[in-house]
């Protein structure tokens, strides 16, 4: 009924670094950054940072050489703290306060017409965090001079394959990621076995469980994390490329009117354990008409008990009340 597979690099096809992600184990908390990159960002009194958007690598130490352009002094002041935007209507006691408390990765003053260096190491978990920069010159970030830098990761994602049928089922039903850090990019090969069309469906909130009946309503009101037409026939397949925001079971279900009410849904465990392995298919229907026939059994009613206890797990009954997010 369930067969998990883990997606951390076991059984899967060697094709990720065409997709821009590598088929290696993830790079995921190494702590000594290997590559190094220089990015020029200059100062000027308009005032501004140009560029004001950078991207580093994860992994990578930067060295940002600053130059400014003006007549005034800035600063370059890189904020410890990740994916926060701070406010511009701060005023520059605020503003200071917040750096005192919350630290920075750099902090570097730039005489007029000088240069200077500002070198940052961002090992990889940095991976897909955003760090605001600002001037502390007061005014100055609250006339617009302020900047972000991205870390991009590839090394971070993760990679795996699920299939379809033309039962109306996923094979396997459970795939299992276990991430490091989040949010993380988790790419699933989607192979068509049989003839019909398909999608694969990923809910957008975790340890929600999606109804036949609402699974359309839910989704015009959040989109799902991925959403990709498996091709008709046989051996066709696509890639369900997307990213995954923090640990939990997600659901995923094929939108084909009809397809998920006959069964043709799956979750994806991510930092959670799945249910236990079960028994290969063609067993689990066998035990299936055992059930029918001779229900007074010890070993079926055991069979029962299990099964029981497993359902009353997963899939969870749709919930009224919203759930939690990741
Ligand atoms: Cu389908």
């Amino acid at each position: 009924m369930v067969a998990a597979v883990l997606l951390a690099g076991l059984g899967v096809p060697a094709v990720g670094g065409a997709f821009g992600h590598p088929t290696s184990i993830p790079a995921v908390g190494v702590a000594r950054p290997a590559n190094a990159t220089v990015l020029t960002i200059n100062l000027t009194d308009q005032p501004r940072f140009a560029p004001s958007e950078l991207n580093v690598s994860a992994g990578t130490t930067a060295t940002f050489h600053l130059v400014n352009l003006g007549n005034y002094a800035h600063t370059f002041t890189l904020l410890a703290q990740p994916n926060v935007v701070l406010n511009a209507s701060w005023s520059p006691a605020q503003l200071d306060q917040y750096v005192h408390q919350n630290g920075s990765l750099a902090n570097v003053t730039v005489a007029p017409g000088a240069q200077q260096n500002a070198t940052v190491p961002f090992n990889a978990s940095t991976g897909f965090d955003t760090f605001e920069f600002v001037s502390l010159v007061p005014y100055q970030f609250q006339a617009g001079m302020s900047g972000f830098v991205h870390i991009t990761s590839s090394a971070a994602g993760l990679i795996g394959s699920d299939n379809t049928t033309d039962s109306y089922s996923f094979v396997p039903d459970a795939l299992v990621a276990n991430a490091a850090h989040y949010p993380f990019n988790l790419d699933i090969l989607v192979t068509n076995t049989g003839n019909l069309g398909h999608t694969f469906t990923v809910a957008p909130w975790s340890n929600y469980t999606l109804s036949p009946a609402n699974f359309t309503t839910y989704f015009q009101a959040h989109a799902p994390l991925v959403s990709v037409s498996v091709p008709s026939g046989a051996g066709q397949s696509v890639w369900a490329n997307f990213t995954v925001p923090g640990p939990g079971v997600y659901q995923y279900i094929c939108e084909v009117p009809g397809h998920f009410a006959n069964g043709m849904f799956g979750f994806l465990y991510v930092n959670v354990a799945p249910p236990p392995p079960a028994a290969a298919p063609s067993t689990a229907i066998i035990q299936g008409w055992i059930l029918v026939g001779s229900g007074v059994l010890l070993g079926v009613g055991i069979t029962l008990a299990a099964t029981t206890a497993y359902l009353g797990r997963f899939p969870r009954p749709p919930a009224d009340a919203e759930p939690p997010h990741a």
